[in-house]
């Protein structure tokens, strides 16, 4: 979680295995876009900071966040990755869809991590309003999308 204490994207490098021999999936939905934009950018850049070759990251886009289960379930049926990252933003609106769509994703996303023999990191912000988005995509809290970088890195060696 990102608090006044704790940014996104600060993390001891040396303790991050090198990824020049890994493979990596990336599914980023659609709505949003700015912010899943923001958070793309930053996995990406990270995973090359660690050696991750750019042919050896493969992204694919969903519409919105309840189509990053599909995505990723297909993306693990696929094979050859180490790792996956799921990234999307769903922001608080005036119904319950809300709640719906985020248990909806932390359900599939946790329920396809007992089920796949690769990890799959989560990184779908939940968030009241666009600015506490902002603040986590590159914002004032860092980004989400590095800390996704470093946590796909650590559990491909897992
Ligand atoms: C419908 C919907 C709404 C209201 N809000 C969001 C959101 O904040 N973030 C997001 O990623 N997706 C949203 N969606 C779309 C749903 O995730 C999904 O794409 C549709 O319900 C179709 O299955």
């Amino acid at each position: 979680m990102a608090t006044a204490l704790h940014n996104l994207s600060d993390y001891d490098f040396s303790k991050v295995p090198d990824a020049s021999n890994m493979c990596f999936g990336i599914v980023v939905a659609e709505w949003n876009s700015e912010i899943t934009g923001a958070l793309l950018d930053g996995a990406v850049k990270t995973l090359k900071k660690h050696g991750a070759l750019p042919e050896n990251i493969h992204v694919k886009t969903v519409p919105g966040s309840f189509e990053l289960i599909y995505g990723a379930h297909q993306m693990v049926l696929n094979g050859g990755y180490d790792a996956l990252i799921i990234l999307g933003c769903v922001v608080r609106g005036d119904t319950p869809h809300f709640d719906f769509i985020c248990q909806g994703v932390t359900y599939g996303i946790a329920k396809l991590n007992t089920t796949s023999e690769i990890p799959i990191i989560y990184g779908l912000l939940t968030t009241n309003n666009l600015q506490q988005a902002k603040d986590r995509a590159g914002g004032r809290l860092g980004n989400k999308g590095d800390e996704c970088a470093v946590d796909a890195i650590k559990m491909a060696k897992f």
